[in-house]
């Protein structure tokens, strides 16, 4: 008995100390508490002052992070510029990533009070979330986000191309992939996707999809819709959530549902593996607290080349 006692406080305590091992590398809430206290406040000040100035602000800057950490860890490689144009931000599904001055101003803020503390990588995980909040209107919404991610070395865009969703996979299991390669989930996919409730997608994306009227996937009405809006011009844009392009709300999902989505890839969750979660997803409750959650597993990824923290977002520092 005592042994068998004794045996079990052994393990006990390897467990606990492989789980501070673990917890050195994880992020921190309120990384930045002691080394630079205003750091997250300059960053909403930077992002509420853009989004006044243009209304499409959150939805760059959340997809910003998106692309961020899906292509090797949220390490702001996706800032990176390069000699030769062949950083993540010229790859193709890069197009039309913007939101990149609002990162480089409440870098220079910061940096003037504190100087390389805090990372780009932590500058644009606070700014999805705050762009999250202001598209709320704020209601419930000021969930805590912890920082400590490093900044990257490696930019590349083949890596983007390799790692990011296609848009025009119908088959929500083959779309899943993309998530479970980096540890994240079927729902994660479901979840995240309600992000295409802001902002919106260049008509040369998806006109494919307008060709006839072969996709039932889509309304006609809609499709007819899409036709007008984008008149054969690849440059138009369309709102992804049509009626709420600025509102951070849950009618993305009653559009998944109507087949009035205008993605490939936010029609294959009207699947029916997928589409009772879809429903779930229209409570606006559901939706944020699943949100949150979901976003805290993606801003979570690590990158495989840590570096200094950076002088300016746009340049790795030697
Ligand atoms: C299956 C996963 C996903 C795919 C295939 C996908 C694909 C796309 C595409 C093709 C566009 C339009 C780009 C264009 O103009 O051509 C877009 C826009 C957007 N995506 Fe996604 N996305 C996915 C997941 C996500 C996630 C996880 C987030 C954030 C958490 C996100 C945030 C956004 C936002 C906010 C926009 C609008 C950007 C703007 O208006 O500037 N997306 N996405
Ligand atoms: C996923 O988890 C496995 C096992 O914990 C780990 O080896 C791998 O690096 C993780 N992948 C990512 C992209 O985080
Ligand atoms: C949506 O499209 C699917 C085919 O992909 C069809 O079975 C379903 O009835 C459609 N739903 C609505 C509401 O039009
Ligand atoms: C397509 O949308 C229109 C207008 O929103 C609606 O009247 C129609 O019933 C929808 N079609 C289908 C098949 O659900
Ligand atoms: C912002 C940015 O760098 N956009 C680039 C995305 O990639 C294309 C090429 O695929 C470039 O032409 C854009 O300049």
């Amino acid at each position: 008995m005592a042994m068998r006692g004794m045996l079990v406080a052994v393990v006990s305590a390897l467990l606990l100390q492989a789980a501070c091992v673990a917890e050195a590398q994880t992020l921190k809430l309120g990384y930045y508490s002691q080394t630079c206290p205003s750091a997250e406040s300059i960053v909403f000040d930077e992002v509420q002052k853009a989004s006044n100035i243009d209304k499409r602000t959150p939805a760059a800057l959340l997809r910003l992070h998106f692309h961020d950490c899906f292509v090797n860890g949220c390490d702001a490689s996706v800032l990176l510029e390069s000699s030769d144009n062949q950083a993540e931000k010229n790859a193709a599904p890069n197009q039309s990533l913007r939101g990149y001055d609002v990162i480089n101003k409440a870098k220079a803020r910061i940096e003037a009070v504190c100087k390389q503390r805090v990372s780009c990588a932590d500058i644009l995980a606070y700014a999805a979330r705050d762009s999250v909040r202001i598209a709320t209107g704020g209601y419930n919404y000021n969930y805590k986000v912890p920082g400590g991610r490093p900044d990257g070395t490696v930019s590349k865009a083949s890596m983007a191309l390799a790692n990011l969703p296609p848009h025009n996979q119908r088959n929500v299991q083959m779309l899943a992939k993309s998530f479970t390669n980096k540890n994240l989930t079927m729902d994660d996919l479901i979840v995240l996707s309600g992000a295409h409730t802001l902002g919106v997608s260049r008509c040369g994306t998806f006109q494919y999809r307008l060709m006839n009227d072969q996709d039932k996937g889509m309304n006609a009405t809609f499709r007819n819709d899409l036709r007008r809006q984008c008149n054969y011009n690849a440059n138009n844009v369309v709102p992804l959530d049509a009626g709420s392009t600025y509102a951070f709300d849950t009618s993305y999902y009653a559009n998944v549902l109507a087949n009035k989505t205008v993605l490939e890839s936010d029609a294959a969750l009207n699947s029916p593996s997928t589409v009772a979660r879809v429903r779930q997803l229209k409570d606006p409750y559901t939706f944020i607290r699943s949100f949150e959650a979901a976003m805290g597993r993606m801003g979570a990824l690590r990158t495989s080349n840590p570096g200094k923290v950076r002088d300016y977002c746009w340049k790795v520092r030697t």
